[in-house]
């Protein structure tokens, strides 16, 4: 029987993570920049990691002017060896990993099945998925040396929820990553380890507009207002199997 996700009150304090060490991937624009604001705002330090160097920078200076704590970690999920290097040294200089935001994504290519780019398939693949379980891999010891650590996957409405006609390499990919956290939740049960799922919605970001040229991105929300189901996840509270926690369901909850 599937467990019911559990979300936060409307009017929940944000928790506190004063001390965690937070590790946000896909930290240079879009939901992740938003996010490791948001973690560091709570009192996290923060280890953003992404490929675009002036991302990352514009991220830091944002964190910095709200005395916030943030390293960078330029770097591409894709590249196993600097994923294992990145496990180790986590562990090595801070003892443990409490908060794994495993955010960066990759559209892939909207197109029939048929007609995408192998390339880009294996691509959209690689990012959503295989890097995760790199990640997962290379970070498992960090997490369970944490008191409380929790592993937040983003995740999509179309991965597992509703197939879409042309959006076959992200969805499948998403199915594949939740099928990995739900896994992960099992195997870390027993542990102080906890597991979060998370499906944004439509959010006002690069990858949307790259999903939806003619949109209006006004009408969408800032990735900001994601923050408190993010910090949820993110808190000694949180107590999911990485259950499905709905960005619109949880709006449409308490409106
Ligand atoms: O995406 P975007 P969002 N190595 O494109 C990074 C999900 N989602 O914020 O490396 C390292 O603005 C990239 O950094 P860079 C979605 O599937 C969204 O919209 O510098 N990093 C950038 O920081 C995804 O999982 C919506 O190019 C890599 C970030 O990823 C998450 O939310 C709806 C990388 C992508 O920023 C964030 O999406 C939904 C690599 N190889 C699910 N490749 C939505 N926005 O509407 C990419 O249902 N990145």
């Amino acid at each position: 029987m599937p467990r019911m996700a559990i979300y936060p009150a409307p009017d929940a304090p944000t928790p506190q993570l004063d001390g965690a060490y937070a590790l946000v991937t896909g930290a240079s624009r879009g939901i992740g920049q938003a996010m490791a604001i948001a973690l560091a705002g709570a009192g996290a330090h923060v280890l953003a990691l992404a490929r675009t160097v002036g991302g990352l920078e514009e991220l830091d200076d944002k964190i910095r002017a709200r005395k916030g704590k943030c390293s960078l970690i330029p770097g591409d999920v894709t590249d196993p060896e600097a994923i294992e290097r990145l496990g180790a040294v986590i562990l090595e200089r801070f003892g443990r990993l409490d908060i794994l935001l495993a955010n960066a994504g990759d559209l892939g290519e909207l197109a029939p099945l048929p007609d995408v780019d192998p390339k880009i398939w294996s691509r959209t693949f690689d990012v959503n998925v295989h890097a995760n379980w790199r990640l997962l891999k290379a970070l498992d010891p960090a997490l369970r040396a944490s008191a409380a650590g929790r592993a937040i996957f983003l995740t999509s409405r179309v991965g597992g929820q509703e197939a879409r006609a042309f959006w076959g390499a992200y969805a499948a990919s998403k199915a594949a990553l939740e099928m990995l956290a739900k896994t992960y939740a099992e195997e870390t049960a027993s542990t102080e380890v906890r597991v979060a799922l998370i499906d944004p919605g439509a959010m006002r970001t690069k990858m949307r507009a790259q999903a939806m040229p003619g949109e209006d991105a006004a009408t969408l929300p800032n990735p900001s207002e994601l923050a408190p189901l993010v910090l949820y996840a993110a808190s000694e509270d949180y107590d999911g199997r990485a259950e499905r926690l709905s960005f619109r369901e949880w709006k449409a909850a308490h409106a």
